[in-house]
């Protein structure tokens, strides 16, 4: 683990003569000259008193599209899927997540901090869980166990390696979760990029959860932003909370300006990422001690075990940092790459030649 005085290694300087390659995240695009220009122009008012006309045809568009009564903005994805747990749950209850999930590993512990709850984490071969898995971790309905108040789905599951839940499987899982009154929320921060794996819409694979949080600031390429989906109640509910974690924005039209051409325009070029990450898998996985498993690289997301080259993760990322490739960690010896929009093939084929060149080394 990284202290605040100490770097992470995928954050050490480049020294490459080329410019560096960075593939820690599909978070780190620039706003595309449509998306500035859009900003610049933004017709904007107090978010607050929901006066921004910008925001309200986000939310708007964003509830049309999950086919869904309403919606609300939220600067980050973790708010987002922070409120949800606080309108779902009750203090000292549990939430059932796939033991890599995000709100489990990156949230900060916000959901016992903010919402007084425990995580019941289960592992899941790739990720994806089955209600089988499932149901054998719900809290028996006796006083002295902690109730399970919550399961949180993750599409695409991030440190899985971008992993697609098969509708079925999640429709299942929401079909039972609901027969029990337990409800289902999905961290979909990509789910766009499921969505295009799938080839269905997004309203159609999300349409059994009661909430839904999506990120514009991941594959999509806005600068700021996500959002969250569900019920006319369950947004005036979550207007509250935004306003309690310090979320109530005021001219954020600026914002949702290029988060509008983000939802309208950037998932029709999400295949292009899914296939530089199956690019990238293929060639990663012809290299010595480098073990990568292609089935599970289904979207812009290749996560590698490092351990076969006689690095630690650690290791690894800050020596390719250093001929200027970028990339993120995962758990253990695990390695991340994150295809989006600003890396062509050509700058994946360089990343490839970093990587092949340190292991001739
Ligand atoms: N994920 C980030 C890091 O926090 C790991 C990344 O680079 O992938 N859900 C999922 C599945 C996510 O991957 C993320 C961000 C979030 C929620 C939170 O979104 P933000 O960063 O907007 O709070």
């Amino acid at each position: 683990m990284y202290s605040s005085t100490q770097p992470r290694p995928e954050a050490a300087a480049s020294v490459s003569p080329f410019p560096a390659v960075d593939l820690r995240s599909d978070t780190v695009t620039r706003p595309t000259p449509e998306m500035r220009k859009a900003m610049f122009e933004a017709e904007v008012g107090d978010d607050v008193y929901g006066e921004d006309p910008t925001i309200n045809r986000l939310e708007q568009r964003a509830a049309e599209i999950f086919g869904r009564e309403a919606a609300i903005f939220v600067p980050t994805g973790s708010m987002g899927n922070q409120i949800a747990i606080k309108i779902h749950t009750r203090p000292g209850q549990e939430i059932i997540c796939e033991e890599r999930g995000h709100i489990f590993n990156y949230e900060m512990a916000t959901l016992a901090s903010f919402s007084g709850c425990l995580v019941r984490p289960i592992y899941a071969e790739g990720g994806i869980l089955r209600w089988e898995q499932i149901k054998k971790k719900i809290a028996g309905k006796t006083y002295y166990l902690a109730q399970t108040g919550l399961i949180s789905l993750e599409n695409t599951h991030n440190m899985a390696g971008g992993t697609v839940y098969p509708t079925e499987v999640a429709e299942d899982i929401c079909e039972e979760a609901h027969a029990v009154g337990l409800p289902v929320h999905l961290d979909g921060a990509r789910v766009f990029n499921a969505a295009t794996a799938l080839g269905k819409p997004v309203s159609e694979i999300t349409k059994m959860f009661d909430s839904i949080m999506f990120c514009l600031s991941k594959g999509l390429g806005a600068p700021v932003g996500s959002l969250l989906v569900g019920s006319r109640d369950f947004i005036d509910q979550a207007r509250k909370y935004r306003k309690a974690l310090g979320g109530g924005m005021r001219q954020a039209g600026i914002l949702a300006a290029a988060g509008l051409i983000a939802l309208e325009k950037m998932p029709a070029r999400l295949h292009e990422d899914h296939a530089n990450a199956k690019f990238l898998a293929s060639q990663l996985a012809k290299l010595p001690g480098i073990a990568v498993d292609l089935p599970s690289v289904q979207t812009n997301i290749v996560v590698v075990d490092v351990s076969g080259t006689g690095m630690s993760g650690v290791d690894f990322i800050r020596r390719v940092s250093e001929q200027g490739l970028l990339i993120g960690s995962g758990f253990g010896d695990m390695v991340r790459f994150v295809t989006h929009m600003d890396v062509n093939r050509a700058a994946c084929e360089r990343a490839l030649e970093v990587v092949r060149e340190l292991l001739r080394n």
